[in-house]
């Protein structure tokens, strides 16, 4: 730990490089890499790279190394970034978050995960039950959720198939007494469909493999994903090629007991698994048109009709209203008259898929907000108003590109240009504030600012969502196709867009069905097809009525909008993309009003090796990321900043008017005095509470005279020690 200092390993911050080039910057990656150096600050920004493999970088005894140390006191570490947050937040009462970003598979979930390792580690030390029973919930709740809400894809065999925001709650004490989760737009069209080489959601496959025999014969289950439409598609049957996550059957066990330590009760549980099954099945209906001559000719019916009987069974709804939902629909003609109108073949289809979808969704809502019922802060701290400090811990899903991208990767790459928007933002602002505070002069830096491209997604009126939904309200009459046409008209000069009709030449597109998008990440093409459907969402009222008609009173909780009668008038409901837009924007919110923390998670190769950094696919990234901007910003006003009383624990032994204590009426004179007696003056710049220091030059001068100190002073103190 402790080589650190020594140059082998590269420098511990890139603002110490000795020029800001892309070259330098990749030399210190690669360099710091190779030598299992993951972690490398820009300032108060962790830069990781996913090693792709265990490292001995984690666990109790690194956590005691950082505990109540400074950032630069240690190496760089996910755990020093998690002890400066929870530091501010228990000293200075803020609320603090730690933003993680990076593409897919970069290993922001795995970060988050030790980050909260971390505050678990060092909090409560005096064993409060209540507060253990928070943070077991803390912990166990991320096994839970990557259950049902991560899958493989082909870019992460783990992928965050939704968005995790989690506040954690602290007393006056810093002991977590509660947490809130939110979640963002789950990627439930995997529910129906995978790509080759990716699967469904891990809680099918964890139940067919991990269940006991009994079990799956009561669900009317076999053990082989292969068996059912929904868990076949993609052939990427087995859960990782990688060695550290676990066979689905272990995870299976490792989930339930998870949701037993948390309070699912064994009722909840068995129902989930009903739920699952349920889907299952359902994804196995066939629909046929009769071919008999009479009356019934044409109906349509149901391939194997035992399959809505194990439905109807696992939902505990009656059969007939079950296999009726599946066949027709309820439609009020008129005035109150009722009739039904029955499906075409693909009709039903939809409807049964819309159907699966949105059961798995409403589950997965269900176990957040049951996670949330746990958490609910307990014992909040009076003083504060009933207001506890938090800290906020955001992993989302990372940027995206697919072979085939649809409306699910336009969310998400989005959502990562709200982000980095908020990146942009905070940092300059927070350096702006901090100089103005201090009352020193400073001078803006250029960002690229992406700014063009979150408002071509959200501007009211005519950004793509706004199209989107104009799309959608027009009763059907738009089709996909001519939604990009409407897109086209309205952005044909955007410089961030484009389409096969607008760029002819351009083979990566399709005519009528692509567009394309020039990502602060990347471009990344788009196709319109389902794009009208998802942003609708739409689910018959049947089914909504025939799940609250369950008995099942887990799943009929899931369902309250059933309740509505047929007749009743519904006002439109909020499109997929609009409450997806409305959620950033509050989250954005939420997290600027916070004291944020970065880390900026990089992929070192495509192909998920171990140990091999590929220079220009990590290239990229750095740019992208803006991080050689983020060093040139840090070192153009200052690279380090200290508070006077810090400056002065740590190297008032370099000066004999400063040790062991000073007499200089005030901290700021005594660290002035200091720096005078080293010829260090030139170089820094008195702030009203705060020593800025420009060039990293200076410190590291501070810290060789202290480092040949310190052995002196300990002989010193020894001696002092033995002679009383
Ligand atoms: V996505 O946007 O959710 O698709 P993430 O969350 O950025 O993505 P994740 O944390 O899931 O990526 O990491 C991907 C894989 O990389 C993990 O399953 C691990 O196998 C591997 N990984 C990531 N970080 C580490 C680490 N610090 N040590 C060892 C790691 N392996
Ligand atoms: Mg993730």
């Amino acid at each position: 730990m402790e080589d650190d200092n020594d140059p082998a390993y590269g420098k511990p911050d890139f603002v110490l490089l000795d020029q800001v080039t892309m070259e330098d910057f990749m030399k210190n990656l690669k360099l710091r890499f190779e030598k299992n150096r993951i972690y490398t600050y820009i300032g108060e920004v962790l830069v990781s790279v996913n090693p792709y493999q265990e490292l001995p970088l984690y666990g109790p005894e690194v956590i005691a190394q950082y505990q109540g140390h400074e950032l630069y006191e240690r190496p760089p570490h996910l755990y020093a970034v998690a002890n400066a947050a929870y530091k501010a937040m228990k000293r200075r009462a803020r609320d603090t978050c730690i933003v993680i970003s990076g593409e897919s598979g970069a290993g922001k979930t795995e970060a988050s995960k030790h980050i909260m390792q971390y505050i678990a580690a060092v909090t409560n030390p005096s064993q409060r039950t209540e507060v253990e029973r928070v943070k077991d919930v803390l912990l166990k709740s991320t096994c839970v959720l990557e259950a049902f809400g991560n899958a493989r894809t082909s870019r992460n065999h783990n992928s965050s198939r939704f968005g995790k925001y989690m506040d954690i709650n602290f007393n006056f004490k810093g002991d977590p007494i509660g947490g809130h989760i939110h979640s963002y737009l789950l990627e439930k069209s995997r529910v129906l469909k995978q790509h080759v080489g990716e699967r469904n959601f891990h809680s099918f496959y964890q139940m067919l493999q991990g269940s006991e025999d009994k079990l799956l014969q009561e669900l009317h289950l076999q053990r082989n994903p292969a068996l059912y439409n929904f868990t076949r598609q993609g052939a990427g049957l087995s859960v990782t090629v990688l060695s550290n996550l676990n066979s689905d059957e272990m995870n299976h066990q490792a989930v339930t007991q998870a949701m037993g330590v948390i309070g699912f009760s064994p009722k909840e549980i068995a129902s989930i698994h009903r739920i699952l099954a349920a889907i299952l099945h359902l994804g196995n209906i066939e629909f046929v048109e009769t071919k008999e001559e009479g009356p019934e000719k044409g109906h349509l019916v149901v391939a194997e009709e035992v399959l809505v009987e194990y439905v109807a069974e696992l939902t505990a709804t009656p059969r007939d209203l079950v296999l009726r939902s599946l066949l027709a629909r309820t439609v009020a003609s008129g005035g109150r008259d009722l009739i039904e109108k029955g499906y075409s073949t693909a009709e039903a289809c939809y409807a049964r898929d819309a159907c699966a979808k949105a059961v798995y969704q409403r589950l997965f809502e269900w176990i957040v907000d049951k996670i949330n019922s746990v958490m609910e802060a307990q014992g909040r701290d009076p003083r504060r108003d009933g207001k506890d400090t938090v800290i906020g811990v955001l992993d989302i899903y990372g940027f995206e590109v697919f072979p085939v991208n649809s409306f699910e990767q336009f969310c998400i790459n989005y959502c990562n240009e709200k982000l980095q928007q908020l990146f942009i933002q905070l940092i300059l602002k927070q350096e702006q504030e901090e100089y103005q505070r201090e009352g020193i002069a400073w001078q803006s830096i250029n960002y690229f600012n992406n700014m063009a491209i979150v408002e071509l997604v959200e501007r009211p009126h005519r950004g793509i969502l706004a199209v989107l939904d104009e799309a959608c309200s027009s009763a059907g009459t738009i089709t996909d196709r001519i939604f990009l046409q409407t897109l086209d008209t309205h952005h044909r000069h955007h410089p961030h867009y484009t389409s096969r009709q607008l760029c002819p030449t351009d083979k990566s597109m399709e005519f009528g069905r692509d567009f394309q998008i020039k990502h602060y990440a990347g471009n990344v093409t788009y196709s319109v097809e389902g794009f009208i459907d998802k942003n609708r969402d739409l689910l018959f009222q049947d089914f909504k009525r025939l799940l609250y008609s369950s008995t099942d009173p887990t799943l009929r909780a899931m369902w309250p909008d059933g309740q509505q009668g047929i007749t009743e008038v519904t006002k439109r409901p909020l499109t997929a993309g609009t409450l997806f837009k409305n959620s950033m924007v509050a989250l954005v919110e939420n997290l600027a009003s916070k004291e944020p923390y970065y880390v900026r998670c990089i992929k070192p190769n495509e192909d998920k090796v171990a140990g091999r950094l590929d220079e220009s696919y990590c290239r990229h990234q750095v740019a992208y990321l803006g991080l050689l901007e983020n060093v040139r910003v840090r070192r153009a006003g200052f690279a380090f900043r200290q508070p006077y009383p810090r400056f002065l624990l740590r190297y008032k032994m370099t000066c004999e008017y400063t040790w062991p204590n000073h007499l200089l009426g005030s901290d700021k004179a005594a660290v002035s005095a200091l720096l005078e007696q080293s010829g260090l003056l030139g170089d820094v710049v008195f702030g009203h509470t705060k020593l800025f220091i420009r060039s990293p030059h200076t410190l590291v001068v501070l810290e060789q005279s202290r480092a040949r100190l310190i052995p002196v002073i300990v002989l010193l103190l020894q001696k002092a020690w033995r002679g009383t």
